[in-house]
């Protein structure tokens, strides 16, 4: 079978170590085209890279006809025409989140991927190709822990970007909790509260940072998440289940533990995201062009979390955004599944 051809729209820091990752790491595919919207950065790295061509425009881009999938790495705003381009050429698509910056135009996308009766967009939610994760998910689906009936986390980043605002928190950074939650319980997160206890003198003025995310699935399982971007420390991500006959935690860091003088012991913690998950963007990429391969047989063009759930996330981080701003516990309104019949 020949290499799947690979155009990655944007080329920052994630869509480099993509870019990277599908060259490197990933067999049966290459990367074919880059485009940024700074065209010297996509001009730079197409060149370091045989066979492959920097594209200005990205709608281009994706109708190109050597162009066979697409990964978007590139800003949220700019997901929900590249998407329907996607849908219009019927090109495979692997979307970094949020889907769509916005609950209308992702069950948009949602309804018009279900029109065409095939599934062509994946959403990177990464975290469900990390090893402990998928281990938690199985010990959850094996039934030896009996009803999982409690969902405890912590998601902890060193330090953010100056761009970063309370409403971030719960677009950019909890939305994985919120996936999270979705994946291991399998069911879908009806109502929300941000409570924001007294902020990190150290975090940049007017930042709510800690913040404790409350919310509440369709069969009445608890999840709180304390998110806190500015520790000053690494990046902690812990995910711990209670269940009717025991518990589950993932996300110690428990790696090499090391004893030095004088007389302190300790390991590391990884400094980011890319590290921590590292091997879960390799698997979900190895997964997605094999998935890719076999798309023109099935249909089925994903292997991970699709629109729906790209939906999903975006319908319970609005419901967020409302309860920072009120303080108070939201709804989350989503139209009913089966109403979208493909999606
Ligand atoms: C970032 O965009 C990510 O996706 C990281 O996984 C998350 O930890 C961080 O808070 C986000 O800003």
């Amino acid at each position: 079978m020949s290499d799947l051809r690979v155009a990655v729209l944007g080329v920052g820091i994630m869509g480099a170590d993509h870019v990277a990752r599908i060259q490197n790491k990933i067999s049966g595919a290459r990367v074919a085209v880059v485009n940024d919207y700074i065209t010297e950065k996509a001009d730079q790295l197409a060149a370091r890279i045989p066979g492959c061509r920097a594209i200005a425009d990205p709608l281009d881009a994706i109708a190109d006809a050597q162009v066979d999938a697409v990964v978007l790495a590139t800003p949220g705003p700019t997901h929900e025409k590249q998407l329907l381009a996607c849908l219009e050429h019927t090109k495979p698509v692997l979307c970094e989140k949020p889907m769509t910056t916005d609950v209308d135009t992702s069950l948009e996308v949602v309804r018009r991927e279900a029109d065409l009766s095939t599934r062509l967009i994946q959403v990177g939610f990464m975290r469900r190709f990390d090893h402990e994760y998928a281990q938690l998910k199985a010990l959850i689906d094996s039934g030896d822990l009996g009803t999982p009936l409690v969902l405890h986390c912590a998601h902890r980043n060193p330090s953010v970007p100056a761009s970063f605002d309370s409403a971030m928190i719960v677009k950019d950074s909890l939305v994985h909790e919120v996936d999270v939650a979705r994946f291991l319980f399998g069911e879908e997160i009806t109502s929300i509260q941000i409570i924001k206890p007294a902020a990190n003198p150290l975090a940049p003025h007017g930042l709510a940072d800690p913040q404790i995310a409350i919310m509440r699935t369709a069969s009445g399982k608890h999840v709180d998440v304390e998110l806190f971007v500015t520790t000053g420390v690494a990046y902690e991500v812990r995910t711990e289940v209670v269940a009717e006959r025991g518990s589950a935690m993932i996300g110690l860091d428990i790696g090499l533990i090391r004893k030095s003088s004088p007389g302190t012991w300790g390991g590391q913690i990884t400094p980011g995201f890319r590290e921590r998950f590292g091997q879960a963007y390799d698997t979900e990429f190895q997964r997605w062009v094999n998935a890719v391969h076999k798309g023109r047989s099935t249909g089925d063009f994903t292997d991970g979390p699709t629109a729906w759930d790209g939906y999903a996330a975006a319908a319970v981080c609005a419901a967020g955004v409302e309860s920072l701003n009120s303080g108070n516990p939201v709804e989350v309104t989503m139209v009913d599944r089966r109403s979208v019949p493909g999606a």
